[in-house]
């Protein structure tokens, strides 16, 4: 018998990687993507950079402080973020796991709504179809499930968008990211899977998830799949922008593998220290993704020295706006946990509202009778 076996774990990223910005800033072409934006459209990717690892730099300070329950930190995949964020049109709808901060960012969605699910005043608090932005997923890959059904309803309503699935390089081992690939593929869904291997499922490295790399797993659904420098967040949004039009023209579902690494812990419960090496934090420093966009613009006379004290100070009143506001969430009125449970009402959680005012009123007045009130 004669079997071919490529046992190519993919944890190095390999000839396949699409790249259009170098770690040094240097601008590379590359045969099947390129873009070319106006010197607003470059700056303007910039300052979402910046302004997105502010929000993540200032949560993680706010739970320090006590302020948040706890965080999950976007340092080092803001390019994968922004780039696939600032891809997507108006009509196209994401579905983002508990991470995508850089996501919300490009769909318009104030941090501080972040901060509340995060401190447990809320379940997110924007309205997923003011934003096309569905609402955070804790449980890992359902969200693509989620994903491929509303790509599906996309599809029968002729609304001619498409849906940007996200999820991580540990996700992929889920049932749920498998089935959704699957129905995708049968049903030529328009749906875009993004997955952001940054190598780490919590402390679960990537060779525990695959033998072969991610992006090659699509092809097993009969689809295709691409890699890219998910730290470059030109390629980044080169890919993404032609992998939605792809979706959007009815060719189907398509896997974006974003290569990139959790610079951070996996949440501010986590310390990576004990499972993995500084070096290899190190390592990926030097691809940072800000710090080779900055090079960039520099070196081709893109922005100046007054554009980037701008922007600083941007991020200044930004992260001032998180501090205040986060303090001034208010504690959710009680009653509300039954709103939104179903569209439109349903006897049973009317009941369930009803026994539970019933009880926090008849705990009051005991309270109030113990004279604690
Ligand atoms: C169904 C399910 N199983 C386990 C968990 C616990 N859990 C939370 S995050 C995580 C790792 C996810 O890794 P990955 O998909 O690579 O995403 P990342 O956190 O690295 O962005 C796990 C196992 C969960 N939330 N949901």
């Amino acid at each position: 018998m004669h079997v071919i076996v490529d046992s190519s774990p993919g944890t190095s990223p390999g000839p396949e990687l699409v790249q259009l910005l170098t770690p040094e800033g240097e601008r590379v072409e590359h045969p099947e993507y390129s873009i070319e934006l106006s010197p607003q459209e470059y700056r303007g990717l910039y300052r979402d950079l910046v302004l997105v690892r502010r929000v993540d730099a200032e949560a993680v300070a706010l739970q320090r402080q006590g302020e948040l329950g706890i965080w999950a930190s976007l340092l080092g995949q803001e390019a994968a973020q922004v780039g696939a964020g600032r891809a997507m049109g108006p009509n196209d709808y994401a579905f983002p796991t508990y991470r995508e901060h850089g996501v919300a960012w490009c769909r318009d969605v104030d941090p501080l709504n972040l901060l509340g699910l995060f401190r447990g005043v809320n379940h997110g608090g924007w309205d997923p179809n003011e934003h096309n932005f569905h609402l955070y997923t804790i449980v890992i890959g359902a969200q693509t499930l989620h994903a491929v059904g509303y790509a599906m309803g996309m599809q029968r309503d002729g609304s001619g968008a498409a849906v940007l699935a996200f999820f991580g390089d540990g996700a992929t081992s889920q049932g749920d990211v498998n089935e959704a690939f699957n129905f995708a593929g049968v049903y030529n869904a328009p749906v875009v899977f993004f997955c952001q291997n940054n190598q780490w499922a919590i402390s679960e490295p990537l060779e525990r998830q695959t033998r072969a790399p991610l992006y090659r797993r699509a092809s097993g659904f009969g689809f295709p799949g691409v890699r890219v420098d998910g730290n470059d967040v030109l390629a980044c949004l080169a890919v993404t922008r032609e992998a939605l039009d792809y979706a959007r023209e009815g060719n189907g579902p398509i896997l974006i593998e974003a290569f990139t690494y959790r610079m951070g812990a996996h949440t501010t419960s986590d310390d990576p220290s004990r499972y993995r090496l500084q070096s290899e934090l190190e390592a990926w420093k030097l691809k940072d993704p800000i710090e080779r966009y900055k090079r960039f613009l520099i070196k081709n006379s893109l922005a100046d020295s007054d554009f980037f004290a701008e922007v600083d100070a941007e991020s200044e009143r930004l992260a001032r706006h998180m501090r205040d506001g986060c303090r001034a969430l208010p504690d959710p009125e009680p009653l509300s946990l039954f709103d939104h449970v179903y569209a439109e009402g349903h006897p049973l959680v009317d009941e369930e509202r009803a026994q539970f005012a019933a009880y926090l009123s008849a705990d009051v007045d005991a309270t109030a009778e113990r004279g604690e009130g």
